[in-house]
């Protein structure tokens, strides 16, 4: 019944009373390949209705002491002009975190974790730890990367460079595929960000790299988690602008979220779904359901 919304979960009639807000950011702005998820949030609220609201596994029950609402779509004015987009994002994050809101983003193209970062980092006395999921390291930048500032490509460049995050406390999983520049990727290893190959994912095993999350990031410090969808291999996923062959099944994604429950999460974000490039569904499905692991993963712990 109703309109469709993330999980069925309510529409804020009162912002103010709620905990976690799912907010969708649909804009794809700042793409190098296939465009595309602006139509991410709505196909994924599509097939987050077909969940139910108890994990059969972990048994969290996010929605029973807690107003998780849907926020809406953010409205982009400036879609032509990224520089401002960004700035528009980053004023709607600024109005919901000055309420106490938890926000979960789904995207969208991955740029739009920098404007929800620097909304973050206003509210912390630190910069944060940083999760990431992804094919990509995403720290490409000037003359090894398109030339351009801002892309889908630099958010964590920026966001360190800016001193959103913190390096040393920033974890790389999932990164394969094919390079525009040989030293695309250097920031990442030259900043001390912890790089994890799919290779080495596959020889350490999930559970090793869940640990080796633990000993980098204390469990109390304010923790950002990022997910890209194109971490996911294409077989399973798609539908995303810059698919990667040979990435981590879905399964494997889901085991490796419920193992970060030691986390301190205080916000995070799925992003990179183009529905577009898959009729079947399946990856806006598969998206919505390590939705809702994060869900649990942000909603673990927090109070009524
Ligand atoms: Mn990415």
């Amino acid at each position: 019944m109703g309109i469709s919304t993330f999980f069925r979960a309510p529409i804020a009639d009162n912002i103010f009373d709620v905990d976690i807000g799912l907010i969708g950011i649909p804009f794809d702005g700042a793409v190098s390949n296939r465009p595309g998820t602006r139509h991410g949030p709505r196909a994924i609220r599509e097939q987050s209705s077909m969940l139910r609201a108890i994990n059969s596994a972990t048994k969290n029950q996010p929605f029973k002491n807690l107003y998780i609402a849907d926020l809406g779509d953010i409205f982009i004015e400036s879609t032509f002009d990224l520089v401002s987009a960004h700035n528009e994002i980053e004023k709607y994050f600024d109005s919901i975190l000055i309420k106490n809101i938890i926000p979960i983003a789904i995207g969208g193209d991955h740029s739009i974790s920098l404007p929800i970062l620097r909304a973050m980092r206003k509210t912390i006395d630190k910069p944060l730890a940083l999760i990431h999921i992804d094919a990509h390291c995403d720290t490409g930048y000037g003359d090894t990367y398109s030339y351009a500032k801002f892309t889908h490509g630099s958010p964590f460049y920026h966001a360190t460079e800016e001193g959103l995050i913190n390096p040393h406390k920033t974890i790389q999983i999932g990164i394969r595929g094919t390079l525009n520049d040989i030293n695309q990727w250097n920031y990442s290893y030259d900043s001390g960000m912890r790089v994890v190959t799919i290779d080495e994912f596959y020889e350490l095993g999930w559970k090793e790299i869940s640990n080796i999350c633990s000993d980098l990031i204390d469990k109390d410090y304010p923790t950002y988690l990022s997910f890209d969808i194109d971490s996911i291999d294409p077989s399973e996923a798609p539908g995303t602008g810059t698919p990667e062959a040979g990435g981590i099944t879905v399964k494997e994604a889901i085991w490796f979220l419920r193992s970060l429950n030691r986390h301190n999460f205080i916000g995070a974000d799925l992003v990179e779904v183009a529905p577009q490039w898959d009729p079947s569904y399946l990856t806006a499905f598969n998206a919505a359901s390590i939705l809702f692991e994060i869900l649990c993963l942000v909603s673990k712990g927090k109070k009524i």
